[in-house]
């Protein structure tokens, strides 16, 4: 389903709400954590919108654990509610719930991540942004700044996440073009400040404070941030000794950027509660076959 078809959709269920013709839905959404900057933005924007489709939100946050959510999404289905939201924190592990799901007749909608299932009918459809082309945008970045000749370190999403698979997926497979690109050294941040400052500090010590490293690529800004920090207190100049790629353009990061402490980041949009409750809506409404992955475009900003 185009974007362009969402949002007609979005005018149809809203207008239908303000005539008061449409009932409250009631719909359960397990949400993976609030890790960094964006994850935090992507819950308010759900939580602010849920009403403006006439939206009863059961918002339940697991605090990064997938026994969390499993134990979300069971009560969700004990509820009964209309429909069910899954932001999965990792793509594994989730045939068994999603199909409890499927036989208590409860449709469930994936957002953001995703999950690698057999059987794609145990779930509707997924509504996220590319992570491989996040990850591709990125490295054509690079490889256009460092004439494709660039030693990189890269800090990982959490590990066995969407993102982290398909960003280093989609980075990997541009920087393969060029013999003179290469990751010498890759290590998992989860995603946090804290820990993209903890293996920043890790490669420093590692490659003698970076020697001959011209990039790092992180899956999130807010490991980038935690890297700056531990760049500048080994008295290192990122942005402009080693170049600096991430993904998600949080305001932390355009901080960055601004100040010439980063060079680029790749947009995840968080305001998307405006694509994802028309498509469930529409769905409640006249269920049928959607595409299994409508897209939310990324963009690439940089300081000019
Ligand atoms: C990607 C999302 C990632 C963000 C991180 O869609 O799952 O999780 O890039 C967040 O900031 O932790």
């Amino acid at each position: 389903m185009s974007l362009k078809k969402i949002i007609a959709a979005a005018i149809v269920s809203s207008s239908a709400i303000i005539a008061g013709t449409a009932s409250a839905q009631t719909i359960g959404f397990s949400q993976v954590g609030s890790e960094g900057d964006w994850r935090p933005a992507f819950s308010a924007n759900m939580q602010e919108t849920a009403s403006d489709y006439g939206v009863d939100l059961k918002f339940a946050n697991a605090q990064g654990k997938q026994e969390e959510q499993l134990r979300a999404v069971r009560a969700f289905i004990a509820q009964g509610v209309d429909a069910i939201i899954i932001a999965p924190v990792v793509v594994t592990g989730w045939d068994q719930v999603l199909q409890e799901a499927k036989e208590a007749e409860i449709p469930v909608f994936l957002v953001d991540r995703d999950v690698d299932v057999e059987d794609k009918s145990l779930y509707v459809t997924r509504i996220s942004a590319d992570f491989n082309l996040e990850g591709r945008l990125a490295g054509a970045w690079l490889a256009a700044e460092s004439l494709g000749d660039c030693k990189i370190v890269e800090l990982q999403g959490t590990t066995g996440s969407a993102p982290a698979i398909e960003r280093n997926g989609g980075f990997q497979a541009v920087i393969d073009q060029f013999p003179a690109m290469e990751i010498v050294a890759t290590q998992s941040g989860d995603f946090t400040t804290e820990g993209g400052k903890r293996v920043m500090e890790a490669f420093i010590k590692s490659t003698n404070n970076l020697e001959g490293i011209c990039a790092s690529f992180a899956h999130n800004d807010n490991m980038q941030l935690g890297a700056i920090q531990a760049m500048k207190e080994a008295g290192l100049n990122p942005g402009e000794d080693v170049l600096m790629v991430s993904v998600d353009y949080v305001p932390a990061i355009m901080d960055a950027i601004a100040a010439g402490d980063a060079n680029a980041s790749v947009e995840l949009r968080s305001a998307v509660g405006e694509f994802i409750y028309p498509v469930i809506l529409d769905y409640l409404e006249n269920p049928r076959e959607l595409d299994k992955w409508i897209v939310i475009p990324s963009d690439l900003h940089t300081a000019n």
